[in-house]
């Protein structure tokens, strides 16, 4: 089942939002931080949770929208904190990295994580 797909069928059965929202598993931190401006390129993206989640999907995208290449373990187990090497060196600009996983409480979240590399100077 596709994302869109599965979202949908747990917003039909009520699970999205609303109640129970202050359960879902939170995003604690990340390497790099949001919204932080870099002078050298990272080597790998890493987020941290307040709990184990199952991460399905973490996407790096240029400002053109190129996507880039991460490689993570293929294991899909649970673990609070999770890490994808960065299979390129980033050029400067502006980069997001666009995250879902399912909660420890079952609940499907994501987000984007959004940073700058500078140009060398
Ligand atoms: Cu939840």
């Amino acid at each position: 089942m596709s994302w869109t797909r599965r979202g949908a069928a747990l917003a039909a059965l009520g699970v999205i939002g609303g109640r129970g929202a202050a359960a879902h598993s939170l995003l604690l931190g990340s390497q790099p931080a949001e919204g932080a401006a870099l002078t050298a390129a990272p080597e790998a993206i890493a987020l941290r949770f307040n709990e184990p989640v199952q991460l399905t999907a973490l996407r790096l995208f240029a400002a053109d929208g190129a996507e880039w290449p991460l490689r993570r373990p293929r294991d899909l187990a649970p673990r609070p904190e999770h890490r994808a090497a960065i299979g390129r060196e980033l050029t400067p600009g502006a980069w997001r990295a666009v995250w879902r996983a399912i909660s420890a409480d079952g609940h499907e979240i994501g987000g984007t994580l959004r940073f700058r590399l500078e140009a060398p100077r």
